[in-house]
């Protein structure tokens, strides 16, 4: 599996510029297939391939926003719709989940696409790595 090391290492070489489709536009369209959780006009749900958790799947905006920080404010309120709690219950996560967004180098963000984390189905740990 892919380890918190090689996370980082990745992170560390992918390119901010935010410009350049990702390999979630390739999820998107169909053309990269994923365990696809939830879809609606705005946003997708999908598992992690390498999950860190029993469940570990990420909520992406359609939109290519690259990282929040980038994210206008209009795109934010739109991105944090209900869909992680619906997603999330149907997960069986009703006794508590963890929610990330890493962002750029330091935050170990490796796909410029803005995504949240969404992380549970076992006691999980604080404060990360
Ligand atoms: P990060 O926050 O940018 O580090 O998260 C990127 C995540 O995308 C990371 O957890 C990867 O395992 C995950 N991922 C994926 O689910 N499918 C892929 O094809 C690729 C990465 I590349």
């Amino acid at each position: 599996g892919v380890t918190d090391g090689d996370e980082v290492a990745k992170a560390q070489q992918a390119a901010p510029g935010g410009a350049a489709p990702t390999i979630f536009s390739r999820i998107l369209d169909r053309s990269l297939p994923a365990d696809i959780l939830y879809e609606d006009q705005q946003c997708l749900a999908f598992r992690d391939v390498a999950p860190q958790a029993p469940v570990h799947f990420l909520v992406i905006p359609k939109k290519p926003i690259p990282r929040i920080s980038q994210a206008e404010e209009e795109d934010q309120q739109k991105f944090c719709s209900l869909i992680n709690e619906e997603t999330a219950k149907a997960e069986g996560l009703g006794d508590g989940y963890r929610l990330v967004i890493n962002d750029g180098k330091l935050g170990a963000q490796s796909v410029y696409h803005l995504h949240i984390h969404v992380l549970g189905g076992r006691q999980l740990q604080w404060p990360p790595g």
